[in-house]
């Protein structure tokens, strides 16, 4: 794509061309896209955020595809800041491994492999392992672990060079990155090629069940293409002669769904019971028709103003906010709801590479931790809400002296 972005006419998983925009959350910068403080002045890209529905196989999916080259190839989220995200790829790396009885000779591939945080257990298990991410500065830190990484996207064509050079894989693990890929057709042809006969494909994304009844509207931005609900993802996978041998339902990331696929045999097992009733959860709960979308839309708009009216009212009282984790999510929301250093001193994060950078669109300075015990503020509005409880366990010493936390997501708590 040579273009900065792409606009969406047709479905991307059956190509329709009936795709009903439900929500508009306006123009914005790309949620990872922090600034160092000389580039505060440059004017910032920024893109059309929005949320459309397929009316024929019921896929949610962004109005518009901004260029992967521009978001993935120097990538400053990484995992492991987050012990319940460690322990998530951990029990992940656990169950594949017993349950599909891996050994020294069994190759585990990972789609997005990021830091080489999830491989490094199945590392860990003696299993062979293989990290494939575009983004070159993450690479180097799997390779630091020992976790060999091809620097590319993964698509049909690299998966064939991969099988030559590599062999086949015995499983294929794809956590948090299918979402964000646009050919998905692509996907599933280069899955299907690299996985060898009684392979497992395993992926796991954040779940449109959850992220409608929640309102976990930050968790759309421009790196997530597609909001899955099953309806759709088993119409993509079945055209690929793939079924789902696994499901789980995971409190990660807002709340996520584990899939465990592989090739339909002859013997091909009817749809699991729990596929059939989560097709059911989700038909119950509107997901197959706009109205609980345009909902959703609604309850995002009465959100706004609660949240700005608190916020605001601390602001007359002259309290000293700050906001805890710079989040993609964070980022949409800060931006949509027009929160700026006018409400937020600053942002603490952990992760290194975003510390002394500035958020996009809004520009808060982001800070190390360590720097609540010094300012002492009054509140701190957690941005990374899906680590709420972690986080608050963390930071007991700013509680104990009378600090409180600001919850966004699903409803506004104050604890
Ligand atoms: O799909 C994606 C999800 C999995 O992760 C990516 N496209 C981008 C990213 O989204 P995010 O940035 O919203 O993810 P997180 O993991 O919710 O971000 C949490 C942020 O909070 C990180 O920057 C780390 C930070 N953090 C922290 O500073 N202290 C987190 C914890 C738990 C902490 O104690």
């Amino acid at each position: 794509m040579k273009k900065a972005y792409r606009d969406v006419e047709k479905c991307r998983i059956c190509h329709s061309r009936r795709l009903f925009k439900f929500l508009d959350l306006g123009s914005m910068p790309i949620p990872n896209g922090f600034l160092e403080r000389d580039k505060l002045k440059t004017s910032e890209q920024k893109f059309e955020l929005a949320c459309l529905f397929c009316e024929d196989c019921c896929l949610v999916q962004l109005s518009i595809v901004v260029n992967p080259a521009l978001m993935f190839k120097n990538y400053v989220y990484i995992p492991s800041m987050a012990k319940v995200m460690m322990n998530n790829f951990g029990n992940l790396a656990f169950q594949i491994y017993k349950e599909f009885k891996l050994n020294k000779s069994s190759l585990v591939v990972d789609i997005g492999s990021n830091d080489g945080s999830l491989l490094t257990f199945f590392k860990n298990f003696e299993v062979k392992v293989l990290g494939i991410d575009p983004a070159k500065n993450l690479a180097k830190l799997a390779e630091m672990k020992g976790i060999p990484t091809e620097v590319k996207f993964f698509n049909a064509r690299n998966a064939k060079q991969i099988v030559k050079k590599y062999g086949k894989a015995d499983v294929i693990t794809a956590t948090n990155v299918i979402a964000h890929i646009d050919n998905l057709h692509q996907v599933f042809e280069g899955v299907a090629s690299l996985l060898a006969k009684d392979g497992v494909f395993v992926t796991e994304f954040p779940y449109l069940v959850d992220l409608i009844k929640k309102n976990e509207f930050d968790t759309i931005y421009h790196e997530h293409l597609s909001y899955f609900s099953l309806k759709p993802w088993i119409k993509l996978i079945s055209l690929y002669g793939f079924e789902i041998i696994g499901v789980q339902r995971l409190l990660i990331h807002g709340g996520s769904i584990r899939l465990i696929h592989r090739k339909k045999s002859r013997k091909s097992n009817k749809a699991l019971n729990t596929v059939k009733y989560l097709l059911s959860v989700e038909e119950n709960q509107g997901l197959y028709s706009t109205k609980a979308l345009i909902d959703f839309a609604r309850r995002i708009e009465n959100l706004k103003v609660e949240l700005m009216e608190l916020l605001t009212d601390l602001k007359k009282k002259r309290k000293k906010i700050i906001g805890y984790g710079a989040a993609a999510k964070g980022n949409v929301l800060t931006n949509y709801f027009g929160i700026g250093t006018n409400i937020l001193d600053y942002i603490v994060d952990s992760t290194p590479y975003k510390q002394g950078l500035f958020t996009p669109g809004v520009h808060i300075p982001v800070y190390g931790e360590s720097r609540i015990a010094k300012d002492r503020p009054d509140y701190i509005l957690i941005l990374a809400w899906n680590f709420a409880d972690e986080i608050i366990e963390k930071e007991r010493e700013f509680k104990k002296n009378g600090g409180k936390f600001i919850i966004p997501i699903p409803k506004i708590k104050i604890v």
